[in-house]
């Protein structure tokens, strides 16, 4: 099977308020509906030097210390979304960083009223490339087709 075109990856993590809230299943159910393809899922508590390095551009913002606080504050859901131009296409249906702005349809627009917002994604192909890797080992990523993508795509865009 071609399925060279579609092998765009991206991160997204289910973040505690997403957690505690019940709502993996319902995000993970929203990357499937949309043809996403989950090429790595797993939990874990992020720690201080991980959160440190995927937040970078906030360390010194005053709001830091409390972001810090929030995303230890219970174990994560790490999704690995593989598809045709995956990050940008996730962004959209996460929707806009504050829940309270976002619009109705998407992740953040459903299920948030503001930073607490649910979900995080990668922001670029560079950002996705270095949060495969943060969040992944090699092994823990699975290169496999699925057969699905005959139908989510067609044979140009999958090529
Ligand atoms: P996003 O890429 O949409 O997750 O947005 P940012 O990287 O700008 O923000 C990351 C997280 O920082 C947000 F999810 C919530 C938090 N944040 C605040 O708490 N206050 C702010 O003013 C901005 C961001």
């Amino acid at each position: 099977m071609q399925f060279d075109g579609v092998r765009e990856k991206t991160i997204l993590i289910v973040k505690p308020d997403g957690v505690q809230r019940g709502l993996i299943g319902e995000i993970i159910a929203r990357l499937e509906r949309k043809g996403l393809k989950i090429a790595g899922l797993k939990m874990n508590f992020l720690k201080e030097e991980q959160l440190r390095e995927h937040y970078a551009h906030h360390v010194e913002k005053p709001f830091y210390p409390g972001l810090e606080a929030f995303m230890k504050s219970s174990p994560v859901t790490i999704i690995c979304a593989e598809g045709r131009n995956a990050v940008s296409a996730v962004r959209l249906i996460a929707g806009v960083t504050d829940g309270a702005a976002a619009d109705a349809g998407t992740m953040r627009g459903d299920f948030a009223m503001g930073f607490a917002n649910v979900v995080h994604c990668s922001d670029s192909l560079e950002t996705a490339q270095a949060e495969v890797k943060r969040f992944f080992s090699d092994e823990e990523i699975y290169e496999y087709d699925k057969t699905e993508f005959l139908h989510v795509y067609m044979e140009d865009e999958r090529a």
